[in-house]
């Protein structure tokens, strides 16, 4: 990247920055106040950014994450830090009750849920932008494992899609995607009785999920942690089931990297890449809705699609394999007056579209990375361009935030965001996208 002649310079070196102030040493931690441990597609995320000026550390950033992959593949949705106090981050350790795990020669304790899996594109953009074969060689089969426990224990509706368990694990946390399914899990006041909320004393409260939400994921968590983090008959047995298209858009996306990365490493592309093609068929089969020209969640409880139009509906657009009038159709919805670029994380003109309430309408730059390279993906260029420079000039204005007022640009959140930093620097080094 030529800092001197690029005309963010500010930028490049305020978000190098941050993530030099979120390096603990070992990993990066999205944000030194709200979340003070690893977590999951975050580490991905960074790692892309990261590849551009410390690829060492967005190396080791992956492995130690991976260091922490449970033994039937499951890559946790949070790595907990040891040296981090339990009172610092709720739910921590002590909530999950995961026994530890051995890393580096240290316990590590972790959740048992998980985030989508974006690491297998993180992986091959690290070695794209800076070679290391070897690195990719190690990690592979752990990308693979990874995938595994997805397609093979998380296939609830047995369509060929990833179920999530908890709105946690689609990393939308309070997105309206959830709404309808989450309105059948009771939101027990009781529950936070018994424990105390940290992020609303770390970040303006009428940002943040609700008390109602909260309740609900305290007891969500509580009740698979309670079956054992077992993944059988969750259908039935479980209150919170859905398929939710951005998971498994990168899901796929996962795979297609994966072939990738088998053609380094001496393996096989071939099955990766009928995996990510089944998964493409899947969910334009049973996930896009032609009348909204998007896709929908699906509860796997009842079969239906979600009605609430929200930003996860448009990231199958990452897909190179979906097909063209699909495409069209998403960056028609995406340019509308339903979100309009940069997107927002919800439908502007639906009645309960919140400007600031998280993942209810705030503008996220992980979400509009993925749009962007969509775009270019599917040959819209000057579309792609425009909405780059529409997240530079934002994060230039307002900051490395957690996420923005999506009418006024205002930073929101936390400030000193680690994947806001790392996914501008990837934007200003204009990596042209690999082939999804
Ligand atoms: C947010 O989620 C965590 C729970 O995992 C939280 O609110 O405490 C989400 O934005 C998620 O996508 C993100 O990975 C995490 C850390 O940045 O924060």
């Amino acid at each position: 990247m030529d800092h001197a002649r690029s005309p963010y310079r500010r930028l490049t070196s305020t978000a190098e920055a941050v993530l030099n102030r979120n390096w603990t040493g070992d990993h990066m931690v999205p944000s030194r106040t709200l979340y003070p441990h690893q977590w999951s597609w975050d580490a991905a995320f960074i790692g892309i950014g990261l590849a551009h000026v410390a690829p060492e550390r967005g190396w080791h950033d992956l492995a130690s994450l991976f260091a922490a992959q449970w033994p039937d593949g499951r890559v946790p949705h949070i790595v907990f830090d040891p040296g981090v106090a339990e009172k610092d981050y709720f739910p921590g350790p002590a909530f999950w009750e995961v026994p530890p795990v051995r890393q580096d020669g240290r316990s590590v304790r972790t959740t048992g849920i998980v985030q989508p899996p974006v690491h297998a594109l993180a992986a091959l953009h690290l070695h794209r932008v800076s070679p290391a074969a070897d690195r990719l060689r190690e990690l592979y089969p752990a990308l693979v494992a990874q995938q595994e426990y997805l397609l093979k224990h998380r296939d609830a509706g047995g369509l060929g899609l990833v179920s999530i368990v908890h709105p946690w694990e689609s990393g939308l946390d309070n997105s309206p995607s959830w709404d309808a399914a989450l309105a059948r899990v009771p939101a027990d006041p009781e529950v936070l009785a018994r424990y105390e909320r940290r992020d609303t004393s770390k970040a303006v409260a009428s940002h943040r999920p609700t008390n109602a939400d909260y309740a609900r994921y305290i007891g969500l968590a509580e009740s698979y942690r309670d079956a054992g983090y077992r993944d059988f008959d969750l259908a039935e047995t479980h209150p919170f089931v859905v398929e939710c298209p951005a998971f498994n858009a990168l899901t796929a996306a996962a795979e297609a990297a994966l072939a990738e990365i088998a053609t380094v490493v001496g393996a096989d592309p071939a099955p990766h890449l009928e995996r990510a093609a089944a998964i493409t068929e899947a969910l334009v089969g049973h996930l896009y809705d032609r009348e909204t020209g998007q896709f929908h969640t699906r509860d796997v409880r009842t079969g239906e699609l979600s009605k609430a139009r929200c930003v996860n509906g448009l990231v199958p657009l990452i897909l190179a394999g979906l097909p063209g009038e699909v495409a069209e159709s998403l960056v028609a919805v995406a340019e509308s007056a339903r979100f309009g670029l940069p997107v927002p994380s919800y439908d502007r003109t639906a009645a309960d579209f919140d400007t600031l309430r998280y993942w209810r309408g705030p503008v996220w730059i992980n979400i509009n990375w993925l749009l962007w390279r969509g775009l270019a993906t599917h040959g819209y260029a000057d579309r792609a361009d425009r909405l780059r420079t529409a997240m530079l000039d934002l994060v230039e204005r307002s900051g490395c935030f957690e996420y923005f007022q999506p009418d006024t640009g205002e930073g929101i959140g936390t400030p000193d965001f680690s994947w806001t930093a790392a996914l501008v620097l990837d934007l200003l080094a204009e990596t042209p996208p690999e082939r999804e």
